[in-house]
């Protein structure tokens, strides 16, 4: 158990950057965000962006399902093997936060099964506004919101607007049905988070994951320097 986010334990998982056989462990990026804001439609779109250049694997956390895993599954974005599913059983965000211990079991079970891998995304179920990643877990978070509930979010502020890597704005073509103003989600991220960045997606058009897949390889290219 890792009630108190350090990972120093026998069994545990290090955070170190460093495998136990001195190799370099795959970069962790971890999503999160409000149920339904397409944490799992993101990943998706990145393995399909990425994996023909990069060595990469999935782990999703659900609260009573595997069903985010059973769509990236049925949508192949991965062969299997690289796909984990972790069921949490409780809030989403004790699993990614609080007791990351079967996390950690997942990312690093993954690296022995199908390492050596470049980068691991850990999607968390849907939470709120106030849910993060441990340190210990992952090395970067993306929070990913969306435009249908609602224009003031971003205003509304939290942990994760304020504090995440990177803010994801998803399903942008939904705006003028649901009356978001995404001039005023953008000037409202930038006073919450001053120069952090903030990308707007939308799936369903082009070009897509495409900020977000940059972001990525950029935290990739600084991980492996
Ligand atoms: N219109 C539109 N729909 C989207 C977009 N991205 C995702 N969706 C849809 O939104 C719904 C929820 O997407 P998911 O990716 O499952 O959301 P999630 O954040 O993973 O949801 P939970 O894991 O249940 O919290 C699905 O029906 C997606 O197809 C987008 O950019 N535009
Ligand atoms: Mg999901």
């Amino acid at each position: 158990m890792h009630l108190d986010h350090s990972h120093d334990g026998p069994s545990a998982v290090s955070a170190d950057a460093r495998r136990p056989d001195g190799s370099r462990r795959a970069l962790r990026i971890g999503l999160g965000g409000p149920v339904g804001s397409g944490k799992t439609a993101t990943v998706a779109a990145l393995c399909r962006g990425l994996r023909d250049e990069l060595s990469l694997a999935v782990v999703t956390n659900d609260i009573y399902t595997r069903e985010d895993a059973e769509f990236l599954l049925r949508e192949a974005v991965l062969p299997p093997e690289r796909i984990t599913a972790v069921e949490t059983g409780a809030c989403p965000h004790t699993a990614i936060r609080d007791d990351i211990s079967a996390n950690l079991e997942a990312v690093e079970d993954l690296e022995d099964e199908v390492g050596p891998l470049d980068l691991i995304l850990v999607e968390s179920g849907g939470d709120n506004l106030t849910a993060t990643f441990s340190k210990g877990l992952v090395d970067a978070q993306i929070f990913v919101i969306d435009v249908a509930g609602g224009d003031d979010i971003p205003r509304k502020g939290g942990p994760g607007v304020t504090t995440a890597d990177l803010l994801v704005v998803n399903k942008t073509d939904l705006a003028p049905y649901v009356g978001s103003d995404l001039a005023r989600m953008a000037a409202d991220a930038k006073t919450q988070r001053a120069e952090l960045p903030v990308v707007f997606q939308s799936l369903r058009s082009e070009p897509g994951v495409t900020d977000v897949a940059d972001w990525v390889r950029t935290r990739l290219a600084a991980w492996t320097a």
